[in-house]
């Protein structure tokens, strides 16, 4: 039948089927529209059946949580209609459906990530990392270089903590703009990325979670920015048992959002309401907004009322303790997959006994699918058992075989065995037989060694890049000099960023002050001119959001250098960095990459927020990035030239106090390149090793000059990366020599000073080496009080390095050394 049949077969009032929900498929015949939505009320049922059944399979024992989708399956195979390939998707916990509905998701695979499987061929979200409904699919090749992605749907990999999507969204969206307007990214490698920036960046989020300050940052930056971004609320009415009323101020996201609604032609958001049980105007909506977006290339935003959540919010408790008997009662009445039905039949698409037959068959291949993959995920945890009770059975002979008998039958009992109990079992065995010495037993503890081997690469692999781009893979390259040539610290660096940008065409610099008067501290003066506002631009003040639209840009293909004004203001993206850029790698198991360059200013200047260097909060939050603290400007772009050539992220604190200290200018600039993790010897000493980095390094140069006054040679490495740190275990070395340590810095005592001590004396084994106690020089414990007496009095100054090693030195040599005061 033609599609004007169609019309009149679906008598809904706002339900265009032809003109709006299925243009793109226009002159499609009944048959077929029919067969879309009856493989639309399929997929539904199964994920529905797939959360009914997960949940049990929570509680019965066999997953450790589960959090599903239920209550937003129409909503989302509405929104999977308008995905096209080259899109992205940065959502959340609920998005089963839609991910299923993109064919990014099976239900096999769902339910390998409830169990946590470690195989990333069965479980390609995350291979057993992160907890079952947090999505993503695989954006790299088995180098780390990037697939086509233009030629696929792509999902960044969720996160939990609530809106931690929203600032990688306001990335991937911008990723868009940025390809639609740099002509020199439409052609070569960079059509594999994006076609010209026509793709869009989906957004979901629950209601309770606009709650967020960072959602209202990535709103407010969209809109500023303009850039296609079709976000999505799934608004059930709560946050766990908190209801709108505590959440949202006139309990509606939409209508408080009203006054970003574009006007006039002016800038803003396009914003759209629609219900969750409301198949057709889901479908309407959907085409609309993703026709502006795509289109416009403005920010839509679409908020879909009425969801509800049959199950509660997850397997941690039911949600009788908050729903009232007349909301259950309505989420029963409401709920999408009856709606569906009553649509269904209301329109003659289908009669009752086929619904019943796709319910029925959601039901069998759901159940499938969950006996397929428990059985995955339990066959080679088995066969590992069956192998370690055949290695305990050669031991059973021994004095103590009937006890290691005893520890099989016991391991053999377990139904459903895990690892941990494997390796318990092992270890016993290990420990009963360790006077014997036997064949077997060398089996035993070369299986355990293999599987120590294999449990770490399910579990420990991928922190940082282990492509072929990883940063010990680049080869650095000497600075070169000819004769003297000084400048500026700001003005050596401003070369080499003209550099990057004219090589690079993919970097892009942004920050707070950074284009037009090219940053706080000019080492950006004039490139925003030379470039274009494109490349090297001013960003709204907010910190979490710059970092956001970082990652997005550069899951997208692109190097961004994004710069946080500050160190001391880094602490507004901190969440960010530490639970979202630090992780890509390592959640998606080396799947997706993020390979940011984050460059901020810090340790020294004045007063409370100029001054601050919490290196060991940024060190102990940020495992998974590198940690550059260069001395200088020359280290610094040394470093930034390294990392561009990696896949790896990154943050380099230049020295604050350092812009307009001179600087021989290298000849290469822009192309020599500092290796990460390699201290350097500053100054070689025979009687005390200083450990210090950044701005410390020129406090600790006026303190040995003085120690050397009094009779007192100390060696002085510069760390110069605190992640990596000291890779070739050089700094014991010097150790070894003075027998002596002192680590100085100016965070917190305990911070960072104490986290190069343990690398030193516990991993390096430097302990061996010492003949007087180990010490750390650090600021005291409050902040930086302002002014130059308030510096002195509050962080470490030549006078106290002197002090501390000047007595260290008299506690060693009393008749040498006399006390001063
Ligand atoms: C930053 C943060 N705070 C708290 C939590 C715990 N938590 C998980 S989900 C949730 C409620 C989210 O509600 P909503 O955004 O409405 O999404 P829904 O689960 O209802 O789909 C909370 C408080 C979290 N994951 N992250």
């Amino acid at each position: 039948m033609p599609p004007t049949v169609i019309k009149k077969q679906i008598p809904l009032l706002k339900f265009t089927m032809q003109k709006d929900v299925l243009s793109s498929t226009q002159g499609l015949s009944f048959e077929d529209f029919k067969k879309i939505v009856l493989n639309d009320y399929r997929i539904i049922n199964e994920s529905r059946q797939t959360s009914l059944l997960g949940r049990k399979e929570v509680l019965t024992g066999k997953a450790k949580f589960g959090i599903f989708g239920d209550g937003k399956e129409l909503a989302q195979v509405a929104l999977a209609k308008v995905f096209k390939d080259g899109d992205f998707r940065s959502g959340y916990y609920r998005d089963q459906t839609f991910m299923m509905s993109i064919g990014q998701l099976t239900l096999q695979e769902y339910f390998a990530g409830l169990y946590g499987h470690t195989d990333l061929e069965k479980e390609p979200m995350s291979g057993g990392r992160q907890m079952g409904g947090h999505f993503g699919t695989h954006s790299l090749n088995a180098d780390g270089s990037f697939k086509a992605l233009v030629n696929q749907k792509n999902s960044s990999a969720d996160i939990s903590p609530t809106a931690g999507q929203m600032p990688r969204l306001l990335g991937l969206a911008y990723a868009s703009h940025f390809y639609k307007i740099n002509k020199d990214l439409h052609q070569g490698k960079f059509l594999d990325y994006s076609n010209k920036g026509n793709e869009i960046a989906f957004g979901t989020i629950g209601d309770a979670s606009t709650s967020e300050g960072l959602f209202w940052e990535a709103i407010n930056a969209a809109g500023v920015l303009q850039v296609p971004m079709l976000m999505s609320v799934w608004d059930d009415g709560h946050g766990i048992s908190v209801p709108k009323k505590y959440q949202t101020t006139k309990e509606s996201i939409s209508e408080i959002l009203k006054g970003f609604q574009r006007e006039n032609g002016g800038n803003g958001f396009e914003i759209f309401k629609t219900k969750g049980w409301d198949y057709a105007h889901l479908c309407e909506t959907y085409e609309k907004a993703a026709k502006v977006c795509r289109e416009e290339h403005v920010p839509v935003l679409v908020h879909v009322e009425e969801v509800t959540q049959p199950q509660g919010h997850s397997t941690s408790g039911s949600h009788e303790r908050y729903k009232s008997k007349e909301r259950l009662q309505w989420e029963l009445d409401f709920d999408c997959v009856k709606k569906m039905r009553e649509f269904i039949i209301q329109n003659a698409l289908a009669d009752e006994a086929t619904l019943n037959t796709i319910e029925e068959d959601a039901k069998n291949s759901v159940r499938t699918a969950q006996k397929t993959a428990w059985t995955d995920y339990l066959t080679p945890i088995k066969t590992e058992v069956a192998e370690v009770s055949a290695l305990f059975d050669d031991l059973s002979n021994g004095t103590n075989g009937s006890a290691v008998a005893a520890i099989k039958t016991e391991l053999n009992s377990i139904k459903e065995p895990i690892r941990r109990e494997i390796h318990n079992a092992v270890k016993k065995v290990l420990r009963l037989t360790k006077t014997e010495e036997s064949a077997s037993r060398i089996k035993l503890t070369d299986w355990l060694r293999l599987a120590n081997i294999e449990n770490s690469d399910r579990y420990s692999s991928h922190l940082m890049s282990q492509s072929n781009f990883q940063v010990s893979n680049v080869t650095p390259v000497a600075a070169q000099y000819d004769g003297e040539k000084l400048v500026d610290g700001r003005e050596l660096l401003r070369e080499n960023f003209d550099y990057i940008l004219s090589k690079h065409p993919e970097t892009l610099i942004f920050g707070e002050d950074s284009g037009k008067i090219g940053g706080v501290n000019q080492g950006l003066e004039g490139l925003q001119a030379k470039y274009g506002e494109h490349r090297v631009f001013d960003t709204g003040i907010r910190e979490a959001t710059i970092m956001g639209q970082a990652i997005g840009l550069s899951m997208r293909g692109l190097r961004p250098i994004a710069e946080i004004q500050y160190l001391d203001y880094l602490l507004y993206a901190l969440q960010i960095m530490s639970d979202d850029l630090a992780t890509v790698q390592w959640r998606t198991k080396g799947m997706q990459k993020a390979p940011v360059i984050i460059r901020t200013r810090g340790h020294r200047l004045e007063g409370v927020w100029h001054s601050g260097s919490p290196m060991g909060m940024i060190v102990h939050a940020c495992r998974g990035i590198n940690v550059c603290v260069p001395r200088n400007m020359t280290q610094a772009a040394g470093f930034y030239n390294l990392l561009l050539e990696s896949d790896e992220p990154s943050l380099v604190v230049e020295p604050l106090n350092g812009y307009r200290l001179k600087e021989n200018l290298p000849t290469n600039i822009g192309e020599y390149k500092i290796a990460l993790g390699i201290p350097e010897t500053l100054k070689e000493g025979s009687d005390v090793t200083l450990v210090t980095y950044g701005s410390s390094i020129r406090i600790a140069q006026e303190a040995i000059k003085q120690l050397e006054e009094h009779g007192i040679s100390v060696e002085l490495i510069d760390v110069q990366t605190l992640l990596p740190f000291d890779i070739h275990h050089k700094i014991v070395e010097s150790l070894k020599k003075t027998n002596r340590v002192v680590f100085f810095d100016e965070d917190v005592p305990g911070g960072a000073s104490a986290y190069m001590m343990q690398k030193v004396l516990e991993e390096q084994g430097g302990y061996q080496y010492l003949d007087s106690k180990p010490i750390t020089i650090a600021s005291k414990e409050h902040r930086p009080a302002y002014g130059s007496d308030g510096d002195y009095f509050s962080k470490p100054s030549a006078d106290d390095v002197f002090d501390v090693i000047y007595n260290l030195m008299l506690e060693v040599n009393p008749n040498k050394f006399i006390k001063i005061y």
